[in-house]
């Protein structure tokens, strides 16, 4: 392939003299033509991912890699005078997702894809997706985001379900993304559900609020529609039979097409459900086999329960959805009378309270798709065995037989490759090229003690350290300081993940260098990550740590050693920016409650050293490099689990300790309160020295102590470099292309497409 060769065909113009946004549309082209050649991965058995989000990320880049003519393109535009990367920004990214669930979906998508396995993921087309977060008086605000007009990957599959509610009906459309796997000759698809009466104009430029009533309008506008009230959350049901009964009428005909007669549809259909929000598929392919193929209840009962399997995604109690048997009966009387005939079965057969389905006239979606799905799944170690021993331990006792831990995984097309080619091709020259399909990078520990590798790895560090500053110069004008130390937390606000302690600790570090004590190189810390719009608290911390920011860079004393950068709209391609130019990478949530994570696995393969709690997968990361190569500190979740059962944490015992209260205290002072918002700011203080529910003051002390023993050991750079190789040599396990193998191996049964 020539591109010189295309654009004088195309443009009439060498390469070298059209414009970037020409070079786009050409590679657009490329990449079309080629991928529309592409059959679809088949099989008898079909696998249908279905998920409310898909973090996809910009494609362009992903694609050109599965195909196998990254380099090639890459080094004819560099030829020709252009620049991948500066022709990659004219790409707008999808807005189909918010955080960990969804980015994981993309990741799954992309690997299910690599392995030839025949399945599709299938979702919601958001005209607005997700908000973008804008900064304003040191406070996040919310503007819609329109990515779908400017999307150039959209497929319109000219396909279209009728979706019965109780008081209407609405007609869908059917859009599809293509998948490509690396270096494979067939494709799956991400098939995107869209309300053919949709209308944009309910949303204006500017705010994030619209006619929440006006359903046969605005199912499809926005993911998460702000559901602090009774019309957001009706909303929300809405949209979630819009996905899944417009997905159970696409399985049960395209299986049907396969040679299904129904009765066998388990042997045409695995459906695994990316937590709970698509879990009324399962009543609703009830209601399709009863309804439509005059099943009987029992039968459609039965076949229905063998072919849908639930990833479970959190513990925290009050993130299981339950929604009110009312709003269910409003949006589809049918479904209702269904779970209700459910859950008889239940409450016939167990008597256990606490496994029933609907309790308190709450249905609870996750005990729905226990009951009624053949499969549930952790997503790291320590999750599961939590979920088994503690959060869902009735159930266990119930089915010990359909758990399962699936520990979680990165694609690292995209979080190496893509992201990191310096990386990437320095580990072909030492390793050869094998571990791009096989994600084995351990034959790297040889090189523990290659001065000349380590050199190399720091080098590398170093080019992905100024391409981040670039991009923070360009997108916010933010300058990073020359030669700092990066240390990143990025991920979803929550207090849980407590972005909080970080926060105090940096309080702590700038009363430390104020007190004379000057750290040998300047630290950088960036935060990244949006807040859910209703909820204050962690609003309150990003304004907090905005407001730390400018009360830094303000301070001459300090501002030379220490920073703070909040990523303004942190997404997938910032991501793409600052995983690769992380030194550390902060991974702090309070012991049990982070299910895993995923942002650690990539910092890890891109030679980050993790500070973190002994939660998630961090448990996973620190058996595999050892405890030299990884800092965690802090109390188990055992210790947290049992301070939760008996009352045991008092706040004010940690909050009144001279090293704690002062730290705390000065988010009230009068300095901070001068740069922000004194209700946000008291609020903050009262949380965490009433409340503090995430248990932040517990391990604060020893989170300062551990942190500043990461920065001494920072200054003995070879042996930090070790560390960093240890990392990336032993991030292998979490390639998502095991983690799918796995998920094949033990729950789909699908045959590979050859
Ligand atoms: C629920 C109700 C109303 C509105 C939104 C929600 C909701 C949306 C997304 C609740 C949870 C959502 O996502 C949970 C999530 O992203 N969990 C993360 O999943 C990752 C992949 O398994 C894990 O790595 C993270 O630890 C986990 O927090």
């Amino acid at each position: 392939m020539n591109l010189d060769t295309l654009s004088l065909q195309q443009f009439g113009q060498p390469l070298s003299d059209i414009t970037d946004s020409q070079v786009f549309e050409l590679l657009l082209q490329v990449v079309k033509s080629k991928s529309d050649a592409l059959p679809l991965n088949n099989g008898k058995k079909r696998l249908y991912y279905i998920s409310a989000e898909f973090l996809i990320g910009k494609l362009l880049s992903n694609n050109l890699i599965n195909l196998g003519i990254y380099n090639d393109v890459k080094e004819q535009l560099s030829k020709a005078g252009h620049s991948l990367e500066d022709v990659e920004e004219l790409e707008v990214e999808p807005s189909l997702g918010n955080g960990g669930l969804g980015r994981l979906a993309a990741c799954f998508i992309d690997s299910m894809s690599t392995l030839g396995l025949p399945g599709d993921g299938v979702g919601l087309m958001y005209h607005f997706g997700l908000f973008h977060q804008k900064f304003l008086n040191r406070q996040q605000t919310t503007v819609p985001d329109a990515w779908v007009s400017d999307d150039k990957w959209l497929e319109d599959e000219k396909t279209s379900f009728t979706v019965e509610f109780r008081d209407f009906s609405v007609t869908s459309e059917l859009y599809s993304i293509d998948v490509l796997g690396y270096c494979r000759e067939k494709k799956n698809r991400l098939r995107l559900f869209d309300l053919q009466t949709i209308d944009e104009s309910l949303v204006s430029d500017d705010a994030i609020d619209f006619d929440k009533t006006a359903l046969k309008k605005n199912l499809t506008l926005f993911l998460y529609p702000d559901d602090s009230d009774e019309d957001g959350q009706l909303l929300r049901v809405y949209q979630q039979y819009f996905m899944v009964s417009n997905a159970a009428q696409l399985i049960v005909k395209e299986a049907v097409e396969r040679g299904s007669n129904v009765h066998d549809l388990a042997d045409y259909v695995v459906i695994q459900i990316n937590d709970t929000h698509p879990t009324m598929v399962i009543p609703e392919l009830i209601r399709i086999l009863t309804e439509k193929y005059g099943i009987s209840f029992e039968e459609s009962v039965d076949i229905v329960s063998s072919l849908v399997a639930y990833t479970n995604h959190t513990i925290l109690a009050e993130a299981l959805e339950k929604w009110p048997l009312k709003f269910i009966e409003k949006v589809s009387p049918k479904i209702a009378s269904i779970i209700k005939k459910l859950d008889e079965h239940i409450r016939s057969t167990i008597s256990d309270p606490s496994v029933q389905i609907i309790i308190d006239n709450k249905v609870h979606m996750a005990n729905l798709a226990i009951h009624y799905g053949f499969s549930i799944n952790g997503v790291a170690a320590l999750h599961t065995k939590i979920l088994e021993e503690t959060e869902l331990k009735p159930f266990f006792d119930l089915y010990p037989e359909k758990f399962s831990n699936k520990t979680n995984g990165i694609t690292f097309r995209r979080w190496l490759m893509g992201c990191n080619p310096e990386l990437a091709e320095y580990l072909d020259v030492l390793l050869g090229d094998s571990w791009r399909a096989s994600a084995h990078l351990e034959e790297l520990l040889a090189y523990r003690d290659n001065d000349e590798v380590l050199n190399k790895l720091q080098e590398i560090k170093q080019a992905a350290k100024d391409r981040m500053s670039r991009f923070l110069q360009d997108n916010q004008n933010a300058k990073v300081i020359n030669d700092s130390i990066i240390d990143v937390q990025v991920k979803r606000f929550h207090e849980y993940k407590r972005q909080q302690m970080l926060l105090l600790y940096l309080i702590w570090k700038y009363f430390d260098i104020k007190s004379g004590h000057l750290p040998k190189h300047p630290i950088t810390v960036i935060f990244g990550g949006k807040a859910a719009p209703a909820y204050v608290a962690a609003q309150d911390i990003i304004h907090a740590i905005l407001v730390l920011s400018s009360l830094i860079a303000n301070d001459a004393d300090v501002s030379p050693y220490l920073q703070v950068i909040m990523i303004e709209n942190y997404n997938v391609t910032a991501a793409e920016h600052v995983i690769p130019a992380a030194e550390i990478s902060e991974q702090i949530s309070l012991a049990s409650k982070e299910a895993s994570g995923t942002s650690n696995m990539k910092f890890m393969l891109n030679g980050a050293v993790t500070v973190c709690t002994v939660d998630g997968a961090n448990v996973e990361i620190a058996d595999l490099v050892g405890e030299k190569n990884i800092y965690t500190f802090g109390a188990s979740s055992d210790e947290v689990v049992n301070l939760y059962e008996c009352k045991g944490y008092k706040v004010q015992e940690f909050y009144e300790k001279p090293e704690i209260k002062p730290l705390v205290d000065f988010l009230i002072s009068p300095e901070f309160i001068s740069l922000g918002n004194e209700e946000r700011l008291e609020r903050l203080h009262k949380n965490l020295c009433s409340e503090d529910w995430f248990m932040t003051l517990l391990d604060l002390e020893v989170y300062i102590a551990t942190k500043e023993r990461v920065f001494d050991d920072y200054e003995d750079r070879r042996s930090w470099l070790q560390k960093s190789l240890v990392n990336i040599a032993m991030a292998g396990t979490f390639s998502s292309d095991r983690t799918i193998a796995e998920y094949n191996d033990e729950i789909w049964h699908l045959t590979p497409d050859k």
